[in-house]
């Protein structure tokens, strides 16, 4: 399988599924269901380590790639993701193109940056068959960053920029907060922030990404040009189809 940098760098529309309910179980169906890449979230989901690493060993079978979001751009997190076998990171509120480097020095061990070193201890290395762990780490991880501020919006281009981004991914949900629409991500503003974003990202010649609030919308991201889409999420799936068997088939007068 490609590296999921190579992948979304061929601007073909990738389409994701983001992953919230922490289980290895349904993320194995996830998995088999055709999506490109399936988000595991450490920031907003009931997501240990444990539950983390328990589904990478759930969908290890499957032509997917995993990418996982950290609680927090912290070193110490991204390297304990990365010692699991996360190969990507998507990680959340960046703000600037000088926390962007730190974060691409963050994943790398030195002399290419400052990541902590093991390996014969790491679900990554095989835990230490793979000999050339070390050595070739860095080329095979990839960083995705999220633009999802005023201040991320305003230095999205020199974030582009930066050497070791390979993709920028919007959340618009966030992004309305910051811009004084909480809870309204499809506000005018918000939405043209959006694309003034994405226009600064590809002249960038970087991969956007963007999370979609529903199917349209991640129909609109992908005539955009979005190069990988979330168009939808686990939770939403079950809440969604949870609701629609039940109202279809309640009894008349039931609750
Ligand atoms: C956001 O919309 O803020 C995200 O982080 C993607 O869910
Ligand atoms: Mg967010």
């Amino acid at each position: 399988m490609s590296l999921f940098r190579e992948m979304i760098g061929d601007r073909a529309p990738r389409l994701g599924l983001w992953q919230a309910l922490a289980n290895p179980y349904t993320a194995e169906i996830c998995a088999g269901a055709g999506y490109d890449w399936l988000l595991f979230d450490g920031e907003h989901a009931p997501n240990t380590l444990q539950t983390l690493a328990a589904q990478l060993q759930a969908v290890a079978a499957y032509p997917v790639h995993p990418v996982a979001r950290p609680p927090i751009g912290d070193p110490a997190i991204l390297k304990q993701y990365l010692d699991i076998g996360f190969w990507t990171l998507l990680v959340p509120m960046v703000d600037s193109a000088a926390q962007a480097r730190q974060l691409v020095a963050a994943t790398r061990f030195p002399p290419h940056g400052i990541r902590g070193v093991a390996s014969a201890t790491s679900r990554a290395s095989g835990f230490g068959r793979d000999r050339d762990y070390l050595s070739q780490a860095h080329e095979r991880t990839g960083l995705i960053v999220q633009i999802e501020s005023r201040r991320g919006l305003e230095a999205v281009a020199e974030i582009a920029a930066v050497d070791g981004v390979d993709g920028l991914f919007i959340g618009p949900a966030d992004l309305a907060a910051s811009l004084g629409h909480l809870g309204d991500p499809r506000h005018p503003a918000v939405q043209a922030a959006i694309d003034h974003a994405l226009g600064a990202i590809t002249a960038a010649h970087k991969p956007a990404g963007i999370f979609a609030l529903d199917s349209e919308d991640a129909e609109r991201r992908m005539e955009q040009g979005f190069a990988f889409i979330s168009v939808g999420t686990d939770v939403g799936l079950l809440a969604q189809g949870a609701r629609q068997l039940h109202s279809r088939l309640r009894p008349p007068g039931g609750g």
